[in-house]
């Protein structure tokens, strides 16, 4: 079977976990080699994954800095087949943690723009970009240099929101580069298309129903879990069938915010929203996604300072395991 090691077609090569256990050396992401250490044979790389350890864009509970530390140590036992998918990430795929970007912990937009030209100088140009947040306000750094990456698509990237919330809000307190904006800045940047934006699992209680008008001035499409669960043409599981039919072959970003899911799965967040999906249910509609042509991705919104035997934590470790069977699963 291919799942040897020294395997021609082994593009990610695994430490021997009978050599090196998992709970020794240097976390990386789910074991993925150093991106310094990955062989010249093994460029270019297909994805570069990397920490944004930056929680100043939060009004609430701050802490997720502390995230990409604690994802990388609970992804230590992320093994690289996919049962469903039927595919060997490490075998399709060549993979590499890049460290942390640099942040600036005190502005969200000077933040941004570190992250941003961080994440535009990885690795090589075709090499996609997986950031582990932090707070939702990084999203927009990678969507910026994921955006350029894929030759700035006119119109904009498509994207698929995981979220309790919309994140669509103009301005915080005049904080206009804050977590609950990430993607109104990249709308009006022209690096997402909000017509082909698709939010799941966006729930209440709001500040106010004024809330939702930007969203649906703009054309987004918003899943709730009330409508996940209700069946017909008018469900979510029709809305989202339909939206993905419409991407075609569209680059298509990928954004997970941990608090879609509920905090009975996943306490560990700043903004914790009772009602979510759960863990199970988080990974089912990530398979469901098979197909899409992934631009780049993010996940966001891990507190550890407020996880229990690091669930929150381990849950992200396997989002961003999902999202990249995504992506092998179609090469
Ligand atoms: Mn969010």
């Amino acid at each position: 079977m291919s799942n040897q090691p020294n395997q021609p077609n082994r593009r990610t090569i695994l430490p021997d976990a009978r050599v090196s256990p998992r709970f020794a050396g240097v976390a990386t992401f789910c074991r993925y080699p150093r991106l310094a250490d990955v062989a010249p044979e093994n460029r270019p790389l297909d994805w570069a994954i990397y920490g944004v350890p930056y929680d100043g864009g939060v009004t609430y509970r701050p802490g997720a800095r502390f995230a990409p530390r604690a994802i990388r140590d609970e992804s230590q036992y992320v093994k690289p087949f996919h049962i469903a998918h039927n595919v060997n990430v490490c075998e399709k795929l060549s993979l590499a943690d890049a460290g942390d970007a640099p942040v600036r912990p005190y502005s969200p937009k000077d933040n941004a723009d570190a992250v941003a030209a961080f994440a535009a100088g990885l690795a090589d140009p075709s090499t996609k970009l997986f950031a582990v947040g932090g707070d939702h306000s990084i999203a927009y750094a990678n969507i910026r240099a994921s955006w350029e990456r894929r030759g700035k698509p006119a119109g904009g990237l498509s994207i698929i929101h995981f979220d309790s919330h919309l994140d669509t809000v103009d301005a915080v307190w005049g904080e206009k580069w804050g977590h609950a904006s990430p993607f109104i800045r990249a709308i009006e940047d022209g690096l997402i298309n909000p017509r082909r934006m698709l939010s799941i699992g966006v729930k209440g209680p709001l500040n106010t129903g004024a809330d939702l008008d930007f969203a649906k001035k703009h054309g987004v499409t918003i899943v709730t879990r009330e409508d996940l669960f209700s069946g017909g043409a008018s469900g979510g599981a029709a809305t989202i069938a339909s939206f993905l039919k419409s991407l075609v072959h569209a680059e298509t970003y990928i954004t997970v915010d941990i608090d879609v899911v509920d905090p009975a799965f996943a306490p560990g967040t700043g903004t914790p929203s009772v009602g979510g999906l759960s863990s199970a249910e988080l990974l089912a509609l990530l398979r469901s996604l098979r197909g899409v042509n992934i631009a780049g991705a993010d996940v966001v919104e891990v507190l550890p300072d407020r996880d229990h035997a690091g669930i929150t934590a381990l849950l992200a470790a396997h989002v961003i395991f999902e999202i990249i069977a995504l992506d092998a699963v179609t090469r």
